[in-house]
């Protein structure tokens, strides 16, 4: 079996952040020990060292669980090909032309960085901004152009939470939502694996059981990489199968519960229910979950994703956006557009068919491979 990390007890044991929180008002002292009053009487030392250190590596695992995402600005470039040059060629087309910075030369720009899926809002803004800072000499020559927008868009992104939302004690739910084909099985895949490479336990929940074939895709995918499945037979109630899983999840102190959910059903209205009534199932068998609902958008389907995100985030609550498939588009400059247009942070992005091809949406590295 592989070795557990030290901080892992820190998901699955009651949080040290609880355990000082509820020792709070120390009492005394006893051979070094702290004693907290708990209330009624009852009075338990513990060590403050084990406390502190307890408390540091819950805050490292924090940090260290989004950092497995990571990927450089180097394997994003060579993913977001399609996009890069898309943007690269039409904004060079028309620096190239200009030789000042005039209306005519911003009017140009703002119709490229619309045509490259950027989303008119953020356009209008970048566009104001460059004016500004050309009256102001902030900028002088169209060379400067770029250098500019890219500084610009990376401050695009307020510093709000992106990272993943972790449980304090128990397993840490995730729930994924999307229409069919947008890449949720897959997406689910890429989670548990890097998850699980980095030694946290984990469990599959199959509670797409709409379509036999889907369980039978996530039952493969979990035997590959390794992970637990529960799942019922095709037709059955999803509610029951995130049920079960949340009973196994916490009876074998999970680190990681992620639900698989069906993209299509009779109605878009059977599918919301069906969605709430997995959500109120989990949340009433595991306090605070689901910790993340995460909404899997198919990047290649541009505006149309933007659509689909406003209908799920009107039934549930969508805490993160998994975008797919930015490997195999060149409308890339949808993440900008989302920004825009959706108050939900994308936390995810998909690269590819492998379960490898996974990053963490960091703005300033994704700007840096946009643009050249
Ligand atoms: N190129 C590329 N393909 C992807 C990515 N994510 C998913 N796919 C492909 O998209 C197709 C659909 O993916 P699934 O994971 O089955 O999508 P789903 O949302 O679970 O589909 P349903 O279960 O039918 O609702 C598959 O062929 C995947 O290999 C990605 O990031 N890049
Ligand atoms: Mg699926």
């Amino acid at each position: 079996m592989a070795a557990r990390p030290v901080c892992q007890r820190n998901i699955s044991n009651p949080a040290p952040k609880s355990a000082l929180a509820s020792a709070g008002r120390p009492t005394g002292r006893k051979d070094g020990l702290v004693a907290g009053n708990f209330g009624a009487g009852l009075e338990i030392f513990v060590n403050p060292d084990t406390i502190r250190a307890d408390i540091e590596k819950s805050f490292t695992y924090k940090e260290a669980v989004m950092g497995i995402f990571t990927k450089t600005t180097e394997f994003l470039k060579d993913r977001l090909g399609k996009t890069r040059s898309k943007i690269s060629s039409s904004l060079s087309s028309v620096l190239s032309l200009a030789r000042d910075i005039d209306e005519e030369l911003l009017d140009r720009l703002e119709e490229t960085l619309i045509s490259d899926d950027i989303g008119v809002e953020t356009t209008e803004k970048l566009i104001s901004d460059l004016r500004n800072a050309y009256r102001s000499r902030q900028i002088a020559t169209t060379d400067d152009i770029i250098p500019f927008l890219k500084e610009d868009l990376k401050s695009y992104w307020p510093a709000r939470d992106r990272r993943l939302r972790l449980a304090d004690t128990g397993p840490t739910v995730i729930l994924v939502a999307g229409v069919n084909g947008s890449g949720k099985t897959t997406s689910i895949a890429k989670l548990a694996y890097i998850l699980s490479r980095n030694n946290k336990s984990v469990i599959l929940a199959a509670c797409d059981t709409f379509r036999a074939a889907a369980t039978e895709q996530l039952t493969i995918w979990a035997e590959r990489i390794g992970v637990e499945i529960v799942k019922h037979k095709a037709g059955s109630d999803p509610a029951a199968v995130a049920f079960d899983a949340c009973q196994a999840a916490t009876a074998r102190n999970t680190d990681f519960l992620i639900l698989d959910t069906g993209g299509r059903l009779h109605t878009q209205k059977d599918l919301m229910r069906q969605l709430t009534k997995i959500r109120d199932v989990v949340s009433r068998k595991i306090p605070d979950a689901p910790n993340e609902v995460l909404l899997v958008l198919d990047a290649t389907t541009g505006q149309n994703a933007i659509a689909q995100a406003r209908l799920f985030a009107e039934a549930i609550d969508v805490t993160g956006i998994f975008l797919a498939k930015l490997d195999g588009t060149a409308r890339g400059g949808i993440v900008i557009a989302i920004k825009d247009q959706l108050d939900i942070p994308v936390k995810f992005v998909g690269l590819g068919e492998k379960t490898q091809d996974i990053a963490e949406f960091n703005p300033d590295t994704f700007v840096e491979a946009l643009f050249n």
